[in-house]
This record gives structure tokens, C-alpha cells and sequence, in this order.
């Protein structure tokens, strides 16, 4: 029998680490939920399936479901329904389950399950700064009150509340540093999140906007955890005008029926914003110190295994 039972597997979970990891999440989902509702935000409910959904930069599985004779897909972000939540509203964020069926490379980096939540935001009128900001205050306020409620020997050692603004080094500084594998590199090395900006266009999907004053060069950002533990954050300014919207459509290669509901709304008009997603488990990780995400998460959709 080669494939892993996974009732056995649930039962022989390490109690303690489950339970911190449980603790810590209902932590840091208060604490960011308040830490936004205090400035004016609105919580919407999550979308598990659409028509549209987040093409990603890297191939993953795209299953879709038959909806009353309508092809919808499976969540993968809710970037686009971010944007359009910001017709309505202007500060927005949404504690998003995304499904991505990623491909088995990525199975041993303890970082990844096909199944996650991530706090995902978006704000009217914002620039990138602004989200940077908010993303940094956001961070350091979970991390105190995680440090407030948990014991210290169950936590991270590493952790503190880290001096703000956090330190931006740009994609192609860093790449020609440290070589293709900079952001590991860089991660191992980092005793405080750092972020990497000015992501360029091939690296990206087509939806964050490219620089008026840099061609190919995007509006963008990801945060880093410090001590190895990889990406925190991706997000960045947002293309939102019609023309622009389809040219980045083209250039990717990508199928224009595909985006035709978002195409519509930009033509109707959509607003420029900023936004990004954090992933809880991801944190939660980082904030226990542990070596695997499945180590602190219930119901772990590791990739490439039979899970619960
Ligand atoms: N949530 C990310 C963003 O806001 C997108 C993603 O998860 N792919 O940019």
C-alpha cells in the first residue's frame, strides 16, 4: 500500500503543535479583522467559485464545475472580485479559502497546500505605499498580540515587533545579488521581513499595473518573512482601464474570453486601488517557528497527497 491513510495520519497529529497552530490562527484573524474593521473597512464574504478567477503566474490545475450549464472555476484568488467589490465600496478584505492545485515540485517546501486561506484586501485610491503601510501595521500587531497570549516556548524565538518602515529592495537588485534563487536566499539571511518591489512583468500576472515612468516594470510587492520562511504577502497597484487592461491580456498570452466579465466591468469602470493577500497558514507557520505548514494546520491539503 503506498498511498498514506488519512484517517491514520489525522489521528497521529501532534496534539500540542495543532492546538498552538489552532490557537495562534484565532489570533491573528481577530486581531488583523479588528486591526482593519478600527479603519473602515468591510468584511465580504468569500467567493469559492466563479466564472472568473486568478489566471497566477505559474501552470496550475484549473478544474472547473459545471454551474447550470456555465463552466465556473474553483477560487484561486479573489483579486478580480476584490476590484469589483471596490464599485461599491472602498475598503474592502476577505478571509478568501483558495484552491491550487499546484504542481508536485512543490510538495517538500513546507509552504505550500492546495488548499489555504488567505486575508485577502483591496483599497479605492490607494498606491502602493499606502498598502505597504497598512500590511506593515497589520503584521506587527498580530505578532504583539500572539506574543501577549501565547507562550513564548510554543512561539518563534526570532519574533519581535520589527522597526517599521520595513526595508525595499527592488526584483532586479536583488536578482542580480543573489541569482535566480534570491528570495530563499535573501529569507535565510533576513532577521526582519523585507520587501522585494518592483516586480516585472513576465514575473506577474497581468492584473497588477506596470510603472507609467518604467515599461515592464510592475507597481508591485511582496513581503518576506526573515529566518527562511519565504513569502508573506503578494500584491501591488492594479490595472483598471480597458485598453491597458486587454494589451497586459495579450501580452501574457492569455485567452481574452477568459477575462471578457472583467474586460466589461473596466469598461463600464473600475477603480484604480492597491491591495494584497496575506496567507494565514503561511503566518501562522512563521509565527510558530514550525518547519511544515501541515504541523499546525488541521485539515493540511498537502499537494500531491490523499488528505481529509
Ligand atoms: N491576493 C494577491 C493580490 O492581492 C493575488 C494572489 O493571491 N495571487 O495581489
Amino acid at each position: 500500500m503506498s498511498e498514506a491513510n488519512p484517517i491514520e495520519n489525522f489521528f497521529f497529529k501532534d496534539k500540542e503543535k495543532i492546538v498552538t497552530g489552532t490557537r495562534v490562527n484565532t489570533i491573528i484573524r481577530g486581531s488583523m479583522k479588528r486591526y482593519l474593521d478600527r479603519r473602515g473597512f468591510l468584511e465580504i464574504n468569500p467567493v469559492v467559485i466563479s466564472p472568473i478567477s486568478d489566471p497566477l503566474n505559474h501552470p496550475v490545475d484549473d478544474p472547473t464545475i459545471d454551474y447550470y450549464g456555465h463552466r465556473y472555476r474553483l477560487t484561486k484568488s479573489m483579486i478580480f472580485h476584490k476590484q469589483l467589490a471596490l464599485v461599491h465600496f472602498d475598503k474592502i478584505y476577505s478571509f478568501s479559502p483558495n484552491i491550487r492545485i499546484e504542481p508536485l515540485d512543490r510538495k517538500s517546501t513546507g509552504r505550500h497546500l492546495a488548499e489555504f486561506t488567505q486575508l485577502d484586501l483591496e483599497v479605492k485610491g490607494a498606491d502602493r505605499r499606502a498598502v505597504m503601510a497598512l500590511a506593515e501595521g497589520m503584521i506587527n500587531d498580530s505578532i504583539a498580540r500572539v506574543m501577549r497570549y501565547i507562550d513564548g516556548d510554543k512561539l518563534n524565538p526570532d519574533l519581535r515587533k520589527y522597526p517599521r518602515p520595513f526595508r525595499s529592495v527592488k526584483y532586479l537588485e536583488a536578482l542580480e545579488e543573489y541569482g535566480e534563487d534570491f528570495e530563499a536566499k535573501m529569507s535565510a539571511e533576513a532577521r526582519d521581513p523585507f520587501w522585494i518591489i518592483d516586480i516585472p512583468l513576465q514575473q506577474r500576472e497581468f492584473y497588477d499595473r506596470e510603472k507609467d515612468d518604467e515599461t515592464g516594470i510592475l507597481m508591485d510587492m511582496d513581503l518576506i518573512y526573515p529566518h527562511g520562511y519565504g513569502e508573506a504577502i503578494s500584491g501591488g497597484e492594479r490595472e483598471f482601464e480597458f485598453e491597458r487592461i486587454l494589451s497586459r491580456i495579450i501580452k501574457k498570452g492569455q485567452r481574452q474570453e477568459d477575462y471578457a466579465l472583467l474586460l466589461e466591468a473596466s469598461r463600464k469602470g473600475i477603480s484604480p486601488s492597491a491591495g494584497f493577500g496575506i496567507g494565514i497558514e503561511r503566518f501562522v507557520r512563521f509565527l510558530t517557528g514550525s518547519k511544515n505548514i501541515s504541523e499546525v494546520v488541521l485539515f493540511p491539503k498537502e499537494i500531491g497527497k490523499y488528505v481529509l
